[in-house]
């Protein structure tokens, strides 16, 4: 095996092996360890099994669902049935608008596959999860607008701690759902990141994910600033996709004492994301703010200025949310997002069959069977407690939000971050001081990455003890945090309103902001070199997806590649193993391919020797094997 190992290297194949090449390539001496797909696995499993997953309490015990989930009886969808996807194939974006405009009932986004495990579980649903139900999904819910299953925080998340590529989840759940339209969220300049991203990265990643699948293009800019979605609009649109731009909504168009944000302010929006050519527009309410009566004025205010659909966002933190969409819906609002009753509610979406019950005897109740959407509900019931331990300690409604502002996403991983800074039960104070920064910012939109600047800021001056009044006097010698810094350079563009100078002096300490858009100044991405380098560490040619998520995030895609050289595709695992490692005697199916099952069974956990290695003795399809493992306890 060393010599076959030898023999298939790139760069001895390429016939230029110096004389360090074995010094260089200790891996060829892992001989038996984990060459082939199964054996990967089985490391995987075993290091787990040992040592637990990154930040979560391994001593938990397994479960397994047992709850009974009946699949849809019919295997194809009515001949009559023409759904929204089948328009856009049919008639392009503008088919779907007109299409739209045709329905009398409010149309559904169920976002169980992005949003609602973003908001309730940190973005860890893994593909298998949602793959194993997709195909039954469209036949139980084929009258959806949209499926939203990528965007928003899913893309990183997956790499970085789901040993995932986001693009094969995209490539599967669209083969899964062939008629149904997919929908992501888009940070506009930011994309899927945190940051500005030159525009040609724009334009490549939006390309990619029309190639790869996606209809439907949410773009949201963090602070309402067109600058920032002028050029991603223009990309979809030249991919033929749907641009649905959205307006964050923050404060409360109903409280005439707060002027910054009223109706005039979202309808004037409105009207320039139409004229720059948004197909829809989206009320992205990320932090449950929107209010049934400033839901329906807002709504009837953008039917009466602007002719295109409207899409409503919410989540249901403040508890508000079905009677917020119930008068949309008599606003006559075209879309509104909800998911799975199990994946619903708090700082998810507001629940589909709620929202069905809800509107029962109005005239515009969805078109949903909803025993169908019953059974769907029945498999994520079982599926939700493989990630009761990402779920925020916080349920239930907080009223609270209403004053602080905080997006649905933004609470638990806040509050994570204040405990990991000893500040966990300063808590009440840091959310105190958010709605302070949010002031001494100028009152801005908070929405990611906005939202973070904010609540960066609230944890520092908790933590240093600091007031407004101390930030403003003493702000030369304060180092601010970076992202801080940043947004007041800057860089991720205007804030409604502009920043408050005495405010923005202090922090940048005489470096000069910018009032342009970032990516003016941003040089484009050099595609070539970029793809170069990326060969060279891969010793292969990379596809144009990797090369992209390399340029995005290029710590957190070579890290799964080394893991996924390591562990291989840990996909293919069940998820309680995935997160749980196996228990002596346990056994487990693990289908590596189309019939291609594997048998894992843990026969014998060993003690661990003088250095702290544990061996682990496995039957893998009836054959013995060995496992090594560090214990890091
Ligand atoms: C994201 O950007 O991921 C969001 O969900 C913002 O609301
Ligand atoms: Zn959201």
């Amino acid at each position: 095996p060393f010599l076959k190992n030898v023999f298939a290297h790139p760069t001895f194949r390429a016939a230029a092996a110096p004389t360090t090449f074995v010094d260089n390539h200790a891996e060829l001496f892992e001989i038996l360890p984990d060459k082939d797909p199964e054996r990967k696995v089985l490391r995987y499993v075993a290091e787990t099994t040992v040592n637990g997953f990154p930040g979560l309490d391994h001593d938990r015990p397994k479960i397994y669902t047992s709850t009974h989930y009946e699949p849809t009886q019919a295997t194809t969808l009515p001949n009559d049935l023409v759904t929204a996807k089948d328009v856009l194939d049919a008639k392009g974006p503008d088919g779907v608008v007109d299409w739209l405009k045709q329905q009398d009932k409010v149309l559904l986004t169920d976002t169980t596959m992005r949003d609602a495990h973003q908001s309730l579980f940190a973005t860890r649903l893994r593909t298998k999860d949602m793959a194993s139900i997709a195909a039954d999904s469209q036949l139980a819910l084929p009258n959806l607008f949209s499926s939203e299953m990528w965007g928003g925080a899913t893309f990183d998340t997956a790499y970085r701690f789901l040993g995932e590529d986001p693009w094969e989840r995209l490539r599967i759940l669209r083969k899964k759902m062939p008629r149904t339209l997919t929908q992501m969220l888009f940070r506009g300049s930011n994309a899927v990141g945190y940051q500005n991203y030159p525009d040609n990265v724009l334009e490549e990643f939006i390309k990619l994910s029309a190639t790869n699948g996606m209809d439907v293009f949410r773009i949201f800019d963090s602070l309402n600033w067109l600058p920032q979605m002028e050029k991603s609009i223009q990309y979809v649109r030249d991919n033929n996709k749907l641009a649905e731009v959205a307006m964050a909504y923050t404060g409360d168009i109903l409280d005439t004492s707060r002027t910054k944000y009223n109706l005039k302010y979202y309808t004037d929006f409105a009207q320039e994301l139409v004229a720059q050519g948004a197909h829809i527009i989206a009320i992205k309410d990320m932090a449950a703010l929107l209010k049934p009566e400033a839901a329906y004025q807002l709504v009837s205010a953008l039917k009466d200025k602007v002719d295109v659909p409207i899409h409503l966002h919410t989540h249901d933190t403040t508890g508000n949310g079905i009677y917020t969409y119930a008068r949309a819906v008599d606003a006559g609002v075209d879309v509104v997002d909800v998911a799975m009753s199990t994946f619903s509610g708090a700082t998810s979406q507001p629940s589909m069959g709620a929202l069905y019950y809800s509107l029962t005897g109005h005239d515009r109740q969805p078109e949903l069977d909803i025993h169908a959407a019953n059974r769907i509900n029945d498999y994520w019931a079982g599926v939700r407690p493989y990630y009761r331990d990402f779920m925020s300690e916080t349920s239930g409604t907080q009223t609270d939000i209403f004053e602080v502002e905080m997006p649905g996403g933004q609470y638990s991983n806040l509050q994570q971050q204040a405990q990991a800074l000893r500040l966990g039960d300063r808590w009440n104070e840091v959310k105190k001081m958010y709605v302070t920064v949010n002031k001494m910012f100028g009152d801005i939109i908070k929405v990611t990455p906005s939202s973070k600047v904010v609540g960066d800021m609230a944890l520092f001056m908790v933590q240093n003890d600091l007031t407004p009044e101390k930030v403003l006097a003493d702000g030369q010698s304060i180092d601010f945090p970076q992202s801080v810094v940043d947004f007041f350079a800057g860089d991720l563009g205007q804030p409604v309103g502009g920043f408050p100078e005495d405010l923005q002096k202090v922090v940048l300490k005489g470096r000069k902001p910018i009032t342009v858009r970032p990516g003016k100044l941003t040089a484009p991405a050099d595609f070539a070199t970029e793809e170069a380098t990326l060969k060279e560490k891969l010793h292969r040619q990379p596809t144009a997806e990797e090369v992209i998520s390399y340029i995005l995030y290029p710590k957190v895609f070579l890290d799964y590649m080394a893991n996924n050289d390591k562990f291989g595709p840990v996909t293919v695992l069940d998820t309680p193993t995935f997160f749980q490692g196996m228990r002596l005697g346990e056994r487990i199916d693990v289908k590596m391919g189309e019939g291609q099952t594997v048998i894992f069974q843990l026969e014998e956990i060993g003690e661990p020797n003088v250095d702290g290695v544990r061996t682990l003795y496995f039957d893998v399809n009836g054959t013995p094997l060995e496992i090594d493992v560090q214990d890091a306890s």
